[in-house]
């Protein structure tokens, strides 16, 4: 398997993208003509995604902004592959090596020259509105960046953590933040605001898939992310001390906007076009000053196209192996686990167990629930039931499950504050009811009908030239 460590490009957005356009052209798109940033650039991603196609776009020429702007780098599962170098695989592949990856984490290194660093915009030099930041649905309530890797440090342990969290544009040196009370970096930001103090928070733009993939894996508090970014690069991650914060970045990102979110204060921001499908609703966030942005000389800005297979696919593939990591250990004998489409890569979780004992069923679904604070049902199948196929789960369900006894609900705990079916959506509630259901065969399950000796027909001795589909 070639490796990014043994690749002759380097482990970062351009090389990618050049990789890419050598050994992959027909995943990349140049647009050259000019795109408004207002609902232009996700027009396009829309009708492409309307059309089946989920190409790489790169906007060469985004109205307003010198700098190009690379679109839909994780909406095709076929190069979130090649992000890890596997040019072959199926998804169980792929999980399979992300959790592989994930558990061989690899340390950082410190680097004083940086790629990121080449220009460095201080005070009144900042201005965020250089970059092609886009408005991507209608009732969106401004521009957006939605792919800045945010690091922070706990300021417990010091332990760095990396997630992705939506940014409005407020000003030219003001931000927003929607820190869901799913995510890490939410507790790591009230333990800042309840001390009073400013919360460090550098966002990071443009960088390698395999970084991403690193970043999103489900973890716990306690482990470094940009530590497991490594592990899927396969190569320590260059950090650079920023400018103007106590905090360090990966030294060949493509930006990097050092920020502080002010304590107390609060703007109100959204709505904004949410993962679920629907809009998210307005809410008083917190408020980013971006102290500094460092750049490279001719950076590149990526975005992610929010609620559209760009962010659910990214996500959702990298949720399985830790949910299936935790399920194991109430029901060893946990066999697979889908986090499915038909639940927008969030809400829905099957897990196939080869059952030794009644009860197990419902221990492996409060141990999903305990790994992914975003489920809200979890069905439990026997193992020879395709939880790939959505129609089987179905099946199990119909068949054999007693709504009183194999079924449980928890009501009123921590979801989602962009769920939908929270108990106020439009307050922006992540109080949600998350239910269990055990599908496994009772014991007393009748038998299954089957016909003896089907297999061994030779059907063309019955009918002559038959082919089975
Ligand atoms: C494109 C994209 C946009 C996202 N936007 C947000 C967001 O605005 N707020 C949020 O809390 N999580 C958002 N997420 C999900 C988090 O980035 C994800 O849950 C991450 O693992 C959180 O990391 P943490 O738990 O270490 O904070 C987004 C994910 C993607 C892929
Ligand atoms: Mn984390």
């Amino acid at each position: 398997m070639t490796t990014p460590s043994n690749s002759p490009y380097t482990p970062d957005l351009r090389g990618f993208i050049e990789f890419l356009e050598k050994e992959h052209p027909e995943q990349v798109v140049r647009i050259s003509k000019e795109v408004d940033p207002n609902f232009g650039v996700s027009g396009i991603l829309e009708r492409l995604e309307r059309d089946g196609n989920f190409p790489l776009v790169i906007f060469e020429n985004v109205k307003g902004s010198k700098i190009p702007l690379v679109a839909n780098m994780h909406a095709s599962f076929e190069r979130l592959r090649l992000s890890l170098g596997m040019e072959h695989g199926d998804v169980k592949a792929f999980v399979k090596e992300c959790s592989a990856r994930q558990a061989n984490p690899i340390d950082p290194v410190m680097v004083d020259k940086a790629p990121v660093q080449e220009e460095v915009f201080l005070d009144d030099q900042v201005n965020v509105e250089e970059l092609p930041i886009c408005t991507y649905h209608e009732k969106d309530a401004g521009k957006y960046i939605t792919a800045g890797l945010a690091v922070m440090r706990d300021p417990e342990t010091g332990i760095n953590n990396v997630g992705i969290y939506r940014h409005m544009v407020h000003e030219k040196n003001l931000l927003g933040v929607q820190l869901s009370e799913t995510a890490d970096g939410n507790v790591i930001w009230k333990k800042y605001e309840k001390r009073g103090l400013p919360c460090p928070i550098a966002i990071v733009i443009g960088h390698h898939p395999a970084f991403f993939i690193g970043s999103l894996c489900f973890s716990t508090l306690d482990s470094d992310e940009i530590k497991i970014a490594g592990g899927m690069l396969q190569r320590p991650v260059p950090l650079v001390r920023c400018k103007t914060i106590p905090l360090e970045v990966p030294a060949d990102a493509e930006i990097v906007l050092e920020c502080e979110i002010r304590p107390v204060e609060r703007r109100a921001e959204a709505p904004f076009g949410e993962y679920p499908g629907t809009y998210g609703p307005r809410r008083m966030n917190p408020v980013l000053e971006v102290k500094a942005i460092t750049r490279r000389k001719n950076p590149i800005y990526q975005n992610a196209f929010v609620g559209h297979a760009d962010n659910l696919l990214l996500s959702g593939l990298i949720r399985t192996s830790f949910i299936e990591d935790t399920v194991k250990i109430a029901c060893p004998t946990v066999r697979a686990v889908n986090v499915p489409r038909s639940g927008r890569f969030r809400f829905i979780c099957y897990v196939a167990i080869e059952k030794m004992m009644e009860g197990e069923a419902k221990l492996a679904a409060m141990a999903a629930f305990v790994a992914d604070p975003f489920l809200k049902f979890v069905v439990v199948v026997d193992h020879d039931v395709d939880i790939n196929s959505d129609t089987d789960v179905l099946h199990a369900i119909a068949t054999r499950v007693r709504a009183d006894t194999d079924t449980f609900m928890v009501p009123y705990a921590k979801g989602s504050p962009l769920d939908p079916a929270s108990y106020d959506p439009a307050g922006g509630s992540n109080l949600i009811t998350k239910m269990g259901i055990d599908a496994t065969r009772k014991s007393n399950y009748p038998d299954e009908i089957a016909v003896p000796g089907y297999e061994s027909i030779n059907m063309a001795d019955f009918i002559p030239g038959y082919r089975s589909s």
